[in-house]
This record gives C-alpha cells, structure tokens and sequence, in this order.
C-alpha cells in the first residue's frame, strides 16, 4: 500500500526587531503588522496547498536552529523553501551563512525595505552568497512573491 505524500513546508523567518513592525519607522517598512505578513504568507501557501512556518526571533542562534530544522524536512523531500528576512543579522551574521551553506536548503533572502537604497552598512550581506534568489525593495509584499518564486524550484 502506498501512502499518500504530505505537504511541503514552507518556512519564513524573520530576524531581530521584526516583531515591531507597524508600530515605528512606517515610512521604511509600511504600516503592516508581523501578523499581517504572517497572514499574506498563509494565503500565498495556500495557493500552492504548502503549510506555512512563520517565526520571528530576536536571537541568532534561533535562527540559525531554524535552518537547521529545515535543512531535516529538506531531507526528507518536505521542504518547498525558506525565505528569510534575517533582519540586521544579514549584515553582521557568518553563522547564519554557515548554516544555509550547510543544510544547502533553497533559501530566498528577503528585505522589506530597498537596502541599497539606504546606509552604506546595509549593502553588503553575509547571507546573499548562500542565497538562491534575493529580493528587496517590495515591502510586505515582497513576502507573498517570495512564496510564489519558490513553485519554480520544485521537481
Ligand atoms: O528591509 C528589511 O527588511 C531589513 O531586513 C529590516 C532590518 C534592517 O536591519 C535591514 O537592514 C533591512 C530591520 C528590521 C527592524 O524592523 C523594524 C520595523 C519597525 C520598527 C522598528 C524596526
């Protein structure tokens, strides 16, 4: 007997300050909520049937707990993708690279903001080499497209 495959995952991480969203700064990153975005990525999952994984740390080593969990549903054919908003660890964070270099999970590195477009700090990542895709600049929305992008790496 054969059984039925599940659902891919769809993991969406999102770094240090990001549970402040909508609260300060709308003029760089909108007025949307973190629970709004969760919610533009629910509805972007569903359109794919995926499951969604929404979390937000403050703490890097979190982060980098995370890839690793996706890295094991990667393992087990489970995976869809991770997109990843590492917030200003993208700036300062070798361990969140290693991590991504080391599970080799397909990974979309996401900023809401356009951050060439801003200090000179936040033009160089740490993450964008192990990145598949990168995107910024889209605000929230960026989100759901990100979603979206990851139907082109299935088999
Ligand atoms: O544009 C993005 O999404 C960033 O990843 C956001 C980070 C920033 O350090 C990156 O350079 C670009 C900051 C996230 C903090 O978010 C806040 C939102 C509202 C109020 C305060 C912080």
């Amino acid at each position: 007997m054969t059984t039925a495959p599940s659902t891919k995952t769809v993991v969406v991480l999102n770094g240090p300050n990001l549970n402040l969203l909508g609260t300060r700064e709308p003029a760089v990153y909108g007025s949307s909520t973190l629970a709004d975005v969760e919610q533009l990525c629910r509805q972007a999952c569903a359109r794919h049937g995926w499951t969604l994984d929404f979390r937000q740390s403050n703490h890097e080593g979190d982060l980098v707990d995370a890839i690793h969990e996706a890295g094991r549903l990667q393992a087990q054919g489970l995976l869809a993708g991770v997109v990843l908003n590492a917030g200003a660890y993208t700036h300062t964070s070798v361990a969140l690279l290693d991590a991504i270099k080391g599970t080799a999970v397909p990974l979309v590195e996401l900023h809401i903001s356009n951050v060439f477009a801003r200090e000179a700090f936040r033009h160089h990542s740490y993450i964008s080499p192990a990145a598949r895709a990168v995107m910024c600049g889209w605000g929230v929305q960026g989100y759901a497209m990100a979603i979206d992008g990851l139907q082109h790496w299935q088999d």
